[in-house]
């Protein structure tokens, strides 16, 4: 029987997707609550539940369970149990066993442990009965926690310009630059931007429009279109929350004393974001990397619309360099 190991007072999250082809599948760990976090890749309150309900829709759902192996010792095994409803089959298959059990094991690194059969029991809820999905209102999706940090990334052009010769005269071919924070990117091509925090350099903030989280922290970010056509703004790393939105444009002052909308907001990677209009976007700093923020037009951000978020720089720093060359 297949056999997953944990130490004990961890915090363990499973994260369950519905591969096959049957509609509902409970999956359970016998005397352990499973504190849902995430339904379909959307953060929601933790809530304590017996079972969930892993849906198959035309794509796989996912749920992720935490579960807490405190006042757990090594040795003690527990089933973790995958169930199929088989009242959602339309007739009875009298030879299906409906369960699928593994073995969740509290283990270390120290010990050998013999591979006993969990004595566990599961829970009483029923798993048949009624073909339904777990009760949608016992989840609910995690609202943005107040900022900590409110960065701002201004979007503006810079031309028409046009091109030069080598006497520096113009010879005729016009083109448009493009800036966020006055800051037209040119890529570093041959010191990408997270091999030199990785080597401990200080990003040069002259020639990249930079916002950084130093901890896990809650980032706020006003986006402003001051003089562009719309820009689809594409945030890499993190889904954000957008939680206000306007016309014109806001200073430091306003944006302190925005009315945020915290109930339910839409979550996103891209947004659309017209000219002359601001957007205020909302998430948690908690994936250490180097994320681009960009113009998803791409002679857009090639033209110099490109920023990044940076979170926990020195998170990555103690990141091992694999080294060779990257396929
Ligand atoms: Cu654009």
């Amino acid at each position: 029987m297949p056999e997953l190991r944990f130490p004990p007072d961890a915090r363990v999250r499973l994260r369950f997707v519905n591969a096959g082809a049957h509609p509902v599948n409970w999956v359970s760990v016998d005397e352990h609550e499973l504190y849902i976090i995430e339904a379909d890749n959307t953060p929601t309150l933790p809530v304590p539940v017996h079972r969930i309900s892993v849906v198959r829709a035309p794509s796989p759902t996912t749920y992720s369970g935490v579960l807490l192996t405190s006042g757990r010792r090594i040795g003690d095994s527990f089933y973790l149990r995958a169930q199929i409803n088989t009242a959602c089959f339309g007739a009875g298959f009298p030879d299906l066993d409906p369960q699928t059990p593994l073995i969740f094991r509290i283990a270390d690194e120290g010990h050998r442990l013999a591979k006993t059969l969990p004595r566990s029991r599961d829970w009483n809820d029923p798993t048949t009965g009624n073909c339904t999905d777990l009760d949608e209102t016992v989840v609910v999706q995690h609202a943005p926690p107040q900022a900590e940090q409110i960065s701002v990334f201004n979007s503006s052009r810079i031309g028409p310009l046009t091109t030069t010769d080598e006497a520096g005269l113009s010879d005729g071919i016009s083109f448009l630059e493009w800036t966020l924070n006055n800051i037209t990117y040119e890529n570093f091509a041959y010191t990408p931007l997270l091999h030199q925090i990785v080597r401990g350099e200080d990003p040069n903030t002259g020639r990249i429009a930079l916002i950084t989280a130093w901890n896990v922290e809650t980032v706020d970010i006003v986006i402003q279109n001051l003089n562009g056509p719309e820009h689809p703004f594409h945030l890499h790393g993190k889904p954000f929350w957008i939680m206000a939105r306007s016309q014109g444009s806001v200073g430091p002052e306003t944006i302190a004393s925005l009315d945020l909308n915290t109930y339910n907001p839409l979550l996103r990677d891209t947004l659309g974001l017209p000219s002359g209009e601001w957007v205020l976007i909302g998430l948690v700093a908690d994936v250490p990397g180097v994320h681009a923020f960009h113009c998803h037009i791409v002679f857009h951000q090639a033209q110099g619309l490109f920023g990044a978020l940076m979170i926990q720089p020195d998170v990555i720093r103690k990141l091992q360099d694999p080294g060779g060359e990257l396929p």
